[in-house]
């Protein structure tokens, strides 16, 4: 692609960039979709302590006026916030500001922080990941600091992944949930100076995770499945866990968005409390080990993939229509002077 620019007009590369950079922005930004009732906003007030608080918070977790710290940067720590008050929105988007910073360094701190959506929330069983329970029913995103698995050492930490799981296959701790994912990216998300955000959206089936951990107000994708199946009714909530290693787990907000989508009569028609958390167009998750990348999304094109895909065509059949002109032109000219 080096020197594709220089076919592109400055005018035609701007509208190109702000197409891509406007479909990467998945932000509504329509603070009338705002859900208050499913975000978690600074001063948190009434947070844990009210009764009528639509939070509640669990473990370690302290909340001050500032940020909700899930677990501090101690040893052995487990703490989660959930949301009370259980989601019945078909599509939405819910955005994560968050910071994990300590004093551990490079590769000595962990575990990370995950956010779910899950069937059940505050669930103090024995066997924990990231302060929940590994056998969850829902979606899940982990923003795991901690390499676990040793073998695999073809991906960088930390690593944001999703999963998705009906409660049949746990999360495996051991391998960094590497069997089980759906997706994920490296990102250097750690003692920023600002905070970092990421952005889940949930709409028609498609599951999509862009990233902000530039401070530049720009999201990134970091992870685009469809064939995702998720129901109504579940509840959002955020978890941290630090074990041998350990950071700041800090939430600052989660902000729960509506998104404005028609669906057809037949799918207003189902009871999508009913849904079974399942995603379909995949592979086996297995096949997923034999994926130097650790990533397999095997998805149609997105939109801004495509549109790529078509200028690419258009300016090769334009090049094409200029060196046919000048070359027939030159001919021409050659053909005058030969006679
Ligand atoms: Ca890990």
């Amino acid at each position: 692609m080096r020197g594709f620019g220089t076919f592109i007009s400055r005018p035609l590369l701007f509208l190109l960039l702000h197409f891509i950079l406007v479909k990467c922005d998945i932000t509504d930004g329509n603070v009338e979709h705002l859900k208050r009732e499913h975000s978690l906003m600074k001063p948190y007030q009434g947070v844990g302590s009210s009764p009528s608080s639509q939070w509640d918070f669990w473990g370690s977790t302290l909340v001050t006026s500032s940020y909700v710290r899930l677990t501090p940067d101690e040893r052995s720590k487990q703490g989660s916030i959930w949301n009370t008050v259980p989601v019945y929105l078909k599509d939405w988007e819910m955005h994560v500001q968050y910071k994990i910073h300590g004093s551990g360094k490079k590769n000595l701190h962990g575990d990370g922080i995950a956010i779910w959506y899950t069937k059940e929330r505050l669930n103090p069983v024995q066997s924990f990941v990231f302060g929940n329970q590994d056998h969850f029913v829902g979606l899940a995103l982990f923003v795991d600091t901690f390499r676990n698995d040793l073998h695999g050492m073809d991906r960088s930490f930390p690593y944001i992944s999703a999963m998705v799981s009906n409660g049949s296959l746990p999360y495996d701790h051991g391998n960094d949930g590497r069997t089980s994912e759906l997706g994920g990216c490296s990102s250097e998300i750690r003692n920023k100076d600002h905070d970092t955000y990421l952005a889940i959206r949930y709409s028609k089936g498609r599951l999509t995770v862009m990233i902000d951990i530039d401070d530049k107000n720009e999201w990134k994708e970091c992870i685009d499945i469809g064939g995702v199946r998720l129901p109504t009714g579940y509840y959002f909530g955020a978890s941290a866990a630090t074990g041998d290693l350990s950071d700041n787990h800090d939430i600052i907000s989660m902000k729960m968005y509506q998104l404005m989508v028609e669906h057809t009569p037949d799918e207003d028609s189902l009871d999508w409390t009913k849904i079974e958390p399942s995603v379909s167009l995949l592979k086996s998750p297995k096949d997923n080990i034999d994926d130097p990348t650790g990533n397999f999304r095997s998805t149609p094109l997105t939109g801004w993939k495509v549109f790529l895909l078509l200028l690419c065509a258009l300016l090769g059949i334009v090049v094409c229509g200029v060196v046919g002109a000048v070359v027939f032109q030159k001919r021409q000219e050659r053909n005058r002077r030969f006679y």
